[in-house]
């Protein structure tokens, strides 16, 4: 019974916050259970919401961050429709909410296919039902000066009324400057050497720097200003859905620089499923590291004590969940499947069928007695070399 309420997803979450809620609050645990809870906390993609006019290149960026075709580019016209979160995805499994903001200058023009009655309130609508975690503020290079106060106008119209809705929520503003490649002269490199290619970056400077500028007059949208960045996201991608990046035909610039800076700003709890979007292998590494310690600690102190309610073993529950969770971290789903595939094709359960492996299989495997294990120093050991296993495999050096 108690295998077939585990292979549910949630089941496994609600036994993980059972085990941690009968640990002693104050405890020298403490530290391993706010990392498991902030760790189940950030179990969602980040929410990017994106504002910039049509055709500045949000979908662009979007793709260049993933290193993934995800977003439509647009070809010639503006899209219309309502903002709403979408969900992107790579390989069925849900991966960034993007709320993107089109057109901002048409933004006080009312639409029919849009039951709100402007599409700035449906972008109401939308913040009103979830918070974005970070805001990408884009504007294309060579329309820094192109009457883009009316623009910011209307941004900080939106981010006030995000203020106004989540006013306990911090979030950070990043200003990015896209299609840095177009900006004069036309033929340099934005990485190169020569006098031509230095023209061009001062001139991206000067652009980045008025870009800041204009943004920091708007009061509203000063305070959570950190930063603003150059980018060029122009790549093309593999056919069909969710393609990948063609090596030949990168010409991202900057694009690792602006993660860095939307993983600083972005809350601690939140920096896996970011890590997870833009596939950094080294903080995926990381933040894997930390669950990993904190479940074999738990693992251990908790070894001896029954879960209320169930007879599973509390440490099955907490390898289980690491396993999963590695895996997350690596762009997987959270899921039962996660940990089959793990096992089965790490080698981990050699010779078992990969359609009828259960939770069992992973008990025999890696606890000496499964399902009562009653040494905490077993149990500890146990957690760790298959929490290191499930490292090696989803996380491994390319
Ligand atoms: N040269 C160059 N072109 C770019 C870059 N980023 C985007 N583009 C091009 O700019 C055009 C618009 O890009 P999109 O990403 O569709 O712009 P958008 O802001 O999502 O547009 P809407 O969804 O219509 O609001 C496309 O033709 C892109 O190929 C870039 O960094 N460099
Ligand atoms: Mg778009």
């Amino acid at each position: 019974m108690e295998e077939v309420a585990l292979n549910r997803t949630e089941s496994v979450l609600v036994l993980i916050a059972k085990i941690l809620d009968k640990i002693p609050f104050s405890s020298n645990l403490q530290e391993s259970v706010e990392n498991i809870r902030s760790g189940m906390q950030a179990l969602r993609p980040p929410r990017i919401m994106v504002m910039g006019r049509s055709r500045s290149g949000k979908s662009a960026l979007i793709n260049a961050i993933c290193g993934l075709k995800v977003a439509e580019v647009s070809d010639v016209k503006p899209e219309t429709g309502k903002a709403q979160w979408k969900t992107y995805e790579y390989d069925g499994v849900d991966l960034v909410y993007i709320l993107d903001t089109r057109g901002l200058q048409e933004a006080e023009a009312p639409r029919q296919e849009d039951r709100a009655k402007t599409p700035f309130d449906s972008i109401k609508n939308a913040i009103t039902e979830k918070y974005p975690d970070i805001i990408l503020l884009v504007c294309k290079a060579t329309e820094v000066h192109a009457a883009i106060q009316e623009d910011l106008s209307i941004c900080e119209s939106i981010v006030k009324s995000i203020k106004k809705i989540h006013a306990h929520r911090k979030f950070s503003i990043i200003g990015v400057l896209t299609q840095c490649d177009q900006v004069a002269p036309p033929k340099a490199d934005l990485s190169g050497n020569n006098d031509k290619d230095e023209r061009k970056r001062r001139n991206i400077d000067d652009c980045v720097r008025s870009f800041y500028k204009y943004i920091q007059q708007k009061e509203e949208l000063r305070y959570s200003l950190q930063e603003a960045i150059p980018t060029c996201a122009y790549a093309e991608y593999e056919e069909g859905n969710s393609g990948l990046i063609l090596s030949d035909e990168d010409y991202r610039w900057n694009i690792d620089k602006l993660v860095d800076i939307m993983m600083k700003y972005t809350p601690k709890e939140r920096r896996g499923s970011l890590a997870r979007m833009a596939h950094i292998k080294a903080t995926q590494r990381t933040v894997a590291e930390t669950i990993k310690s904190a479940c074999v600690i738990i693992a251990g102190a908790v070894s001896t004590n029954p879960i209320p309610g169930t007879s599973i073993a509390p440490v099955l529950a907490i390898q289980t969940f690491m396993v999963m969770y590695i895996g997350w971290l690596s762009g997987r789903s959270f899921s039962q499947e996660t940990v089959k595939d793990f096992l089965v094709t790490s080698g981990v359960a050699v010779g078992t069928n990969a359609t009828t492996i259960g939770l069992a299989d992973i008990a025999i495997k890696f606890l000496p007695i499964a399902g009562s294990i009653t040494s905490a120093a077993a149990a500890a050991v146990a957690t760790q070399g298959l929490g290191d296993a499930a490292i090696a495999y989803f996380l491994k050096e390319e």
